[in-house]
């Protein structure tokens, strides 16, 4: 995957970016006639990429056939998925590899013993919707489909590092973590192989064994503990990462990680012992031209102009964003939320009772850990978004993600973003009560935040939930750039300004209050062809157009994250 460093240099690893063979199945045919044996009246697309950038194929949603040919070098092939929206099926010269489902998420496959020479990598994707799907066919944002993320080919030999955790308490009276590292390991021979495993953190620390696995085994090497003193903390103000780098005989793999300390007070989030407040902004990872494969260029742009509305965090509404980005978030400073894509309005409660549904939530959150789980910038873990948590159905699969998540997500703060916390039944299986809610849009007009947040405090205080802190995790207005009058009406610049400043200023200035994130960076498209009726068929509450142009509310929060960080 694209990073921003080398995972491997052992490893031999080829990008199978770039020319891509292509063509829709809207009546899904493919499979009967076996179209992964060759692709026929195939057009050119560059992956990754999605298909709606595509002439003519804005809307198109259901399956699409991807095919591409490239030459590998003979060995234990494992092909590679940054994120394939929504689900595929792949086969490699015409032999079937295995399916994935939920895309935004990594995934990969390995297939022994390929013979040098030119192959065929096809996969059947399909962006469709059912009443299991994860997100439902109705969401405020676009639902593109194709190759989103990178596709690679590397090679395995030997005992290979397949993926490594490193989990650790940070003690910062004393300046020292006290670490235990995971590896997991994969033996792509077809017999058992001894080699010895190197596992460094930065140039001090670390721990070395031999290991022997038997032919194609997978296993979870556990270290003893790892002490390592005078820790140089990972803070937005010094975000120092370490590297890690593991090896075996023939293998390698590298990575950062960064020691911080997230804890949670009734006062509110506490990093590295220093009270924070969250100055954020919600951002999807999309862009009207290239939808959700975000060039990683645009990634830096998107951080620079949030540095400059002095933002201190993010909200990766509403589903994991690639690691390229995360790379960028821990090498910057920038804290970020990052959650899964079961969204709302969508799911019926029948939906959330559904054991199919659950699970499907369960496996993104498992494929969320372990792919992110050692990225310092992520300090909170998002189960879900404005689902029906007034019913009792939500409490069962809330307690579940929580628990898991808690149990294996480290050392972060785990909530989900309600927009009924006054009636809300699951407000126990939280950390953080995050409120999304609309004053001065939807309901009523932007006064009424105030009597509001006391019938927050009150709910909260009689459930016995006090020492909760509460952060505003969604709330703004829309507005059509550049579109302004004299008076302070709806879809105006100047209207969605004054909504924001009313609102942070309250959420500011009170104690049970721990952070706010704007709705929302910037404009997203939105699915008109789901029922979600928007002007000019974008979610207008950016405070950036889609473009990334500025509107007045840009320049206003710009001010009051400044004053907050020297007032508090
Ligand atoms: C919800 C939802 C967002 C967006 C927002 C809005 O809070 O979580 O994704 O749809 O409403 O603009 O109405």
């Amino acid at each position: 995957m694209t990073r921003l460093f080398d995972e491997h240099i052992q490893r031999e690893v080829k990008s199978l970016n770039g020319k891509w063979s292509f063509k829709t199945d809207k009546s899904k045919v493919g499979k009967e006639k076996k179209w992964f044996l060759g692709l026929s009246d195939a057009k050119t697309v560059m992956v990754p990429s999605v298909w709606n950038a595509e002439f003519g194929m804005l809307s198109y949603e259901g399956a699409a056939w991807y095919e591409k040919s490239f030459y590998y070098s003979g060995g234990n092939l494992r092909l590679c998925f940054g994120a394939v929206m929504t689900e595929c099926e792949v086969w490699l010269d015409g032999e079937y590899v295995g399916n994935h489902y939920g895309g935004f998420s990594e995934f990969s496959f390995i297939i022994p013993d390929v013979s040098a020479g030119t192959h065929c990598l096809t996969l059947m994707v399909d962006n469709s919707f059912g009443a299991q799907s994860i997100p439902q066919k109705k969401v405020d944002w676009y639902h593109y489909g194709g190759i989103i993320r990178d596709v690679t080919a590397e090679t395995l030999r030997g005992i290979s590092i397949l993926n490594h955790r490193l989990e650790y308490d940070l003690n910062l009276d004393t300046g020292t973590t006290c670490a235990k590292a995971y590896v997991e390991l994969y033996n792509s021979e077809n017999e058992s192989v001894t080699s010895p495993l190197s596992y460094k953190i930065g140039d001090k620390a670390g721990f070395a064994k031999p290991v022997t696995l038997s032919a194609h085994e997978t296993l979870e090497i556990e270290s003893d503990d790892i002490v390592i003193e005078n820790v140089e903390i990972w803070d937005p103000s010094s975000p120092r990462l370490y590297d890690i780098s593991i090896t075996t005989d023939s293998d390698d793999l590298f990575d950062r990680v960064g020691f911080r300390k997230v804890e949670l007070s009734p006062e509110g989030i506490i990093l590295n012992g220093k009270n924070i407040e969250i100055l954020g902004v919600n951002r999807h990872e999309e862009h009207p031209d290239f939808g959700f494969a975000f060039p990683s260029q645009l990634m830096q742009r998107d951080l620079d102009i949030i540095a400059d509305l002095g933002c201190n965090s993010i909200r990766g509404s509403h589903y994991p964003a690639s690691r390229t980005f995360m790379d960028m978030l821990d090498e910057r400073g920038v804290l970020y939320w990052s959650e899964i894509p079961m969204w709302g309005w969508g799911f019926s409660p029948a939906a959330l009772g559904d054991p199919v549904v659950v699970e499907r939530g369960l496996e993104m959150h498992r494929e969320m850990i372990r792919y992110y789980y050692n990225h310092p910038s992520i300090i909170i873990w998002g189960m879900h978004n404005e689902i029906h948590t007034e019913c009792e159905v939500s409490v069962p699969l809330t307690k579940k993600y929580y628990e898991f998540l808690k149990a294996s997500g480290g050392n972060r703060i785990v909530t989900y973003a309600t927009d009924k916390p006054l009636k809300d039944l699951a407000l126990e299986y939280c950390d953080l009560i995050s409120i999304n809610s609309y004053f001065g849009w939807y309901e009523g007009d932007m006064y009424e935040w105030e009597k509001f947040i006391e019938n927050v405090r009150k709910r909260r205080d009689e459930l016995g939930l006090e020492n909760k802190p509460v952060i505003f995790s969604e709330f703004g207005a829309a507005a059509l750039y550049g579109h302004h009058t004299f008076d302070n009406i709806h879809w105006t610049e100047e209207y969605q300004a004054n909504v924001i400043e009313h609102a942070l200023g309250l959420f500011h200035n009170d104690p049970m209050c721990c952070g706010f994130y704007i709705w929302q960076f910037c404009d997203v498209r939105t699915c008109l062809e789901a029922g979600i009726n928007r002007a000019r068929g974008f979610n207008n509450k950016g405070i950036l157009n889609e473009y990334r142009k500025p509107k007045a509310a840009y320049y206003k929060v710009k001010e009051l994250y400044k004053s907050f960080k020297s007032n508090k």
